[in-house]
């Protein structure tokens, strides 16, 4: 199928196209059957129980998804490590967690079926973006606990492209990879896209040496003006794929080549947008809140998850031809999460290190920049009354382990300043403790 001049490619043109009532008619059986997997952990079994939804066939079409109450990320992390296991221990074969904790990360659990469903959808969003397993894909994203490396791993694979595990990082090291074996295909955070432009104009690597066509960017929120910006200076298209970790991790929406949009893959996960504030949900079309439900995932069943992203539902057909519904572009989030270079940090996590701290005062303020196309995380500490600033000695060891310690706690290794007690601004209302002056990017 052709429009724009594109050609379009399906993965699974059967259930991407399916019409309306059909997917609706499989959610409905997915939804039953993701309930009665629910039902199996401590968590659902009092939620439901108290909502009097004893089995899935308690639910009688889709509109009884509104009686499941909603799941948070405090649920997830009261829950922890295994109130949202669903099957015995030895069936599971492996774990993420959300990025950037360490204390009680939200922990999902995958066994071989979800694994396999994971990798599948990951497998379309790829192949709906005209990969083909001519490819050679370079991903540039990090593995480890983080869904992103693994996650794209498994389904570029599945399409038979030539996977180059790279992870992110050293750019030097990625340039000869891509010269080596003739990447064709990108996976990386935007930022990380952008620094990797800046970087090869200061190492002089032609355009002409490699062969890039296109790159898969998310993780973190970016504008229509910077996607532009990235395909104008390194000539490629650049797709951008939404995920996150209580939905597996990459794969639940992701644009294709008319690029209007994230088809949300309905056959895998149930999309709602509310009122963040009365929790209603709002008709298509209007944004508010994203709550997904996992329908795709047997060992760590999550219903009604309250993403706290922002977005809205697109209404009018897309030109390809799927009829799953798109997501406008992520352009906020509803709680005070900060995702920096990719990785999800909380101020309150920050505050946790510093006020545990007897050395440090009782201010502090969390100030985020641009590095280049990086973002910097700067720590802007009060010492308490008993350090002197005059003594470099000391003070260069406390700000050593203050800032060991925060990167042990977020991942982020953050650049931290310490300045006299009292001369950090005080509000007279809520503190404001974060700063974030990276460009307004929506
Ligand atoms: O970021 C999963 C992922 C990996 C997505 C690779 C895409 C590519 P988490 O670490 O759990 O999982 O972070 C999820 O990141 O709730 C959004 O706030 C934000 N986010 C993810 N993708 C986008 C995007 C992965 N394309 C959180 N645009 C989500 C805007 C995004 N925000």
């Amino acid at each position: 199928m052709s429009a724009q001049g594109l050609q379009f490619q399906y993965w699974e043109p059967r259930v991407e196209k399916m019409p309306r009532a059909a997917i609706e008619e499989l959610q409905l059986t997915r939804l039953r059957a993701a309930v009665d997997w629910a039902l199996r952990t401590p968590f659902y079994r009092e939620r439901l129980g108290k909502a009097g939804i004893k089995s899935g066939a308690d639910i009688r079409g889709l509109s009884d998804l509104r009686r499941i109450p909603f799941t948070t990320k405090h649920d997830l992390r009261d829950g922890f490590p295994y109130g949202f296991l669903s099957i015995p221990r030895d069936d599971v074969l492996r774990l993420h967690a959300s990025s950037g904790t360490t204390g009680a990360p939200t922990t999902i659990y995958l066994n071989a079926a979800d694994i396999d469903r994971w990798s599948n959808f990951v497998a379309r969003c790829i192949y709906g973006t005209g990969c083909t397993r001519a490819d050679v894909f370079q991903n540039m994203i990090t593995y480890g606990l983080f869904t992103g490396g693994h996650g794209f791993h498994a389904g570029a694979e599945r399409v038979g492209m030539l996977v180059i595990p790279s992870g992110p990082g050293n750019t030097t090291r990625q340039f000869r990879l891509m010269q080596d074996f003739g990447t064709t295909v990108l996976h990386a955070t935007p930022s990380f896209l952008l620094h990797v432009e800046s970087k090869m104009k200061e190492e002089g690597i032609a355009r002409e040496s490699i062969q890039l066509k296109k790159a898969f960017a998310g993780a973190e929120p970016y504008s229509e003006d910077t996607r532009r910006r990235i395909e104008g200076l390194l000539h490629i298209d650049v797709y951008n794929s939404y995920g996150l970790s209580e939905m597996n991790g990459p794969g639940v929406a992701f644009e294709c080549q008319a690029k209007a949009g994230l088809h949300l893959w309905e056959d895998g996960y149930i999309g709602e947008i509310i009122d963040p504030d009365t929790l209603e949900p709002l008709p298509d079309g209007e944004t508010g809140e994203l709550v997904l439900s996992c329908l795709c995932r047997e060992a760590s069943p999550i219903l009604r998850y309250r993403t706290r992203d922002l977005s809205a539902f697109y209404t009018e057909p897309c030109v390809c031809g799927r009829t799953h519904r798109r997501l406008r572009r992520i352009t906020g989030r509803t709680d005070d999460m900060l995702i920096i270079s990719g990785v999800n940090v909380f101020p309150s996590q920050i505050e946790e290190v510093v006020m545990g701290m007897k050395e440090v005062g009782n201010n502090y303020l969390i100030i985020l920049e641009k590095d280049g196309a990086l973002d910097r995380l700067i720590v802007k500490l009060e010492v308490g009354p008993d350090i002197f600033m005059d003594d470099a000695r000391p003070l260069n060891a406390l700000r050593e382990k203050i800032r060991r310690t925060l990167q042990a706690m977020i991942t982020i290794n953050p650049r931290v300043e310490l300045v006299e007690p009292g001369t950090l601004p005080v509000s007279e209302g809520k503190a404001k403790r974060v700063q974030d002056n990276r460009p307004r990017d929506v």
